[in-house]
């Protein structure tokens, strides 16, 4: 099958919900996240080997093996990524042409990107890192656990997820349920272990289909697709990078409902010490030396210890 054209991009969103776009990226658009990856590793791992809590630095090991190996001696099954993901190589990923083009055909109109990836290391058989259903509002709507608010629900935001090793059933692809977006918002609950769930049996309404995919290939979502994640049953980390798209508040095309929206989402994200930026159009996008600038001066303001900028 050849690549799709935007019509069948557009019209498998609009239908699914999502789109999965295999061959967008080349090695070299994922490279410099591999290696930022790679040298945050390496010095975890002989920090704490100098501290003698590591007895080996695992340095023979693959990509994808060498986090887990770590893990697993040292006894940890950390649920998040906590070595930072701000940099030049996290800007370029924000603006590759090739990831504009596609947001530009399913979300059209004034776009921004929301700065606070998730950098995932899908630890073999970590529980925590297997994502119960449930759709992205969720997370932006219900910071904390045990509230249940919906600020999103007629906002259009979509999340791209791309995978840094073949993402497969095995070691935790993503599910989507096709159709789901035409639901609404559904109730969702935070709960102690941080993710949101849908508490209804949402299989028994539609059927849920796997997404292995590929480096070079992407899934794009919606905000109100329902999806989720599996336990990661092979020996390697599945790691991964997704990141968003909404609509920037100023824009002139949305109605007060979705402005307000979308400002709730851009202040939530300043208040965890991110700073969008608009990506579309061009001519209103920071280049990354004034973005830099700008996200150290917002940190600085709001003088949080835990935001390191690397
Ligand atoms: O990467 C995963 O395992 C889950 C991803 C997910 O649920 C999300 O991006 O909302």
């Amino acid at each position: 099958m050849g690549p799709l054209r935007d019509q069948d991009i557009k019209d498998r969103y609009r239908r699914d919900g999502y789109v999965v776009v295999a061959g967008l990226f080349d090695d070299a658009d994922l490279n410099p996240m591999r290696d930022f990856i790679k040298d945050k590793i390496d010095r975890y791992a002989c920090d704490q080997y100098a501290e003698g809590d590591l007895s080996s630095l695992h340095e023979t090991e693959p990509f994808e093996r060498r986090y887990a190996a770590i893990c697993k001696e040292q006894g940890i099954l950390p649920r998040d990524w906590t070595f930072g993901s701000f940099g030049p190589e996290f800007y370029d990923l924000y603006v590759n042409p090739d990831v504009l083009r596609i947001i530009n055909v399913i979300l059209s109109g004034e776009v921004s990107v929301l700065t606070n990836p998730s950098l995932r290391t899908k630890l073999p058989d970590s529980p925590i890192a297997a994502f119960p259903w449930h759709q992205d509002s969720h997370y932006f709507d219900m910071r904390e656990v045990g509230k249940q608010e919906k600020h999103t629900a007629d906002l259009h935001i979509v999340t791209v997820w791309v995978p840094l090793v073949s993402a497969t059933v095995e070691n935790g692809c993503c599910w989507v349920i096709p159709g789901s977006h035409h639901w609404g918002l559904l109730d969702g609950i935070r709960g102690e272990d941080r993710n949101v769930r849908i508490e209804q049996d949402v299989e028994a309404l539609a059927n849920p289909v796997p997404v292995p995919l590929d480096p070079g290939g992407a899934l794009f979502f919606s905000n109100l697709c329902v999806h989720a994640s599996k336990p990661n049953r092979t020996r390697g980390c599945r790691w991964s990078i997704d990141f968003r798209y909404f609509p920037t508040p100023t824009g002139a095309a949305l109605d007060d409902r979705q402005r307000r929206a979308a400002q709730f989402v851009e202040n939530e994200a300043l208040r965890g010490g991110d700073v969008p930026f608009p990506v579309l159009p061009t001519k209103k996008r920071p280049g990354w030396p004034k973005w830099e600038t700008a996200v150290i001066e917002h940190r600085a303001r709001l003088s949080k210890p835990g935001l390191s900028i690397r």
